[in-house]
């Protein structure tokens, strides 16, 4: 704090705040947050097919793209500046075991073959869980009526596998299965991907803020719901936990998801651990914000900024959003 020679805190008049605001140039000077293409990171939808897009009205602008129309937004996605994109897949078809998710020729697997010829440049990143390829919808087996943790766990490293086999630069277990990390670093080396880094959901809420996402996916659960395995929004002890775990399993890089309604998280996640911070903007923040501004309620750009600059400014390094390419036009603009 500032202090005058008898040693107190300056105050008015002598301090005016606004001096740091009148004047918008001295106020872009002094800005503490900034927000580049480079931090941002675009996930997308991949389906069956060839010339689909598919909107998911849950979602305005957001479409299941088949393989080709994926590499037409993925090089939008790449020539507006965003280094990373995120694949979720959608199946034709969906079994107890989730077996697509660890098909050698599975929709992701083909995505990625295909992206990382197109666009060598552009980092992709796959999620790795069942929920999107099971018939029940849960992100592990189910057996005796509850979600199995630990034989999900050799479903998921030959997921990740899968994945790296392909050429994903990184892979990012969002299923929440306790020590699927150290399960699939294992995997990976023992396959001989020592370079595959590993992006951890490690601190994941059971959010309703998923519920658009489980439209455009069709993973919402068939009973139950995901909280005997995703974190109680209430607990943030826990999630320094669950942090600490996921780097001792040697997670590469950490994240913490939903972003906005967990600030107070992405803080101390921050403050305590040394690995590369990402968030995530569910699909529910994205879909408030959009039909927020369809009703004429809220200033899209605007509200965009703002939330992505809160998310930025709590301690987020990189931000996961489905607005991730429409922003980098925008800050390159
Ligand atoms: O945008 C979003 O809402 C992402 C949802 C997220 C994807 N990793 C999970 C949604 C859910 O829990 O149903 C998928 C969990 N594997």
């Amino acid at each position: 704090m500032a202090t005058t020679e008898g040693g107190r805190a300056a105050a008015f008049p002598a301090v005016r705040m606004r001096r740091l605001r009148e004047n918008p140039v001295i106020r872009e000077m002094v800005r503490e947050t900034r927000l580049s293409p480079r931090e941002l990171i675009q996930p997308f939808f991949v389906r069956e097919g060839k010339g689909e897009r598919e909107p998911v009205p849950a979602m305005p602008g957001v479409e299941r793209l088949s393989v080709d129309q994926l590499l037409v937004e993925a090089r939008r996605t790449y020539e507006a500046g965003v280094p990373a994109v995120l694949l979720f897949g959608i199946p034709d078809t969906k079994d107890e075991a989730g077996s697509q998710a660890y098909a050698r020729d599975g929709v992701v697997q083909r995505a990625v073959r295909e992206l990382k010829s197109a666009l060598p440049e552009l980092v992709v990143i796959t999620d790795v869980c069942l929920c999107e390829y099971t018939s029940h919808g849960h992100c592990g087996l189910i057996i005796n009526g509850r979600v199995a943790n630990d034989p999900t766990l050799e479903l998921l490293a030959e997921t990740a596998v899968s994945h790296a086999e392909a050429g994903a630069d990184i892979v990012a277990p969002s299923d929440m299965m306790d020590g699927r990390i150290a399960a699939i670093r294992h995997a990976l080396d023992e396959a001989g991907y020592t370079e595959t880094l590993v992006l951890s959901y490690a601190a994941k809420f059971a959010s309703t803020f998923y519920g658009p996402f489980r439209e455009a996916a069709g993973s919402a659960p068939a009973f139950g719901d995901r909280r005997s395995y995703q974190m109680d929004p209430a607990d943030g002890d826990q999630a320094l936990r669950e942090v600490a775990l996921d780097v001792e399993e040697g997670a590469d890089m950490i994240m913490v998801k939903p972003a906005l309604p967990y600030l107070d998280v992405i803080r101390r996640v921050r403050e305590r651990f040394l690995l590369p911070l990402v968030a995530y903007q569910v699909s529910g923040e994205y879909a408030m914000i959009r039909f927020a501004a369809q009703a004429g309620a809220l200033d899209e750009e605007a509200a965009v900024l703002e939330s992505l600059t809160a998310i930025r400014r709590a301690g987020a390094q990189m931000i996961i959003t489905y607005f991730a390419t429409d922003v980098a036009r925008r800050l390159g603009a």
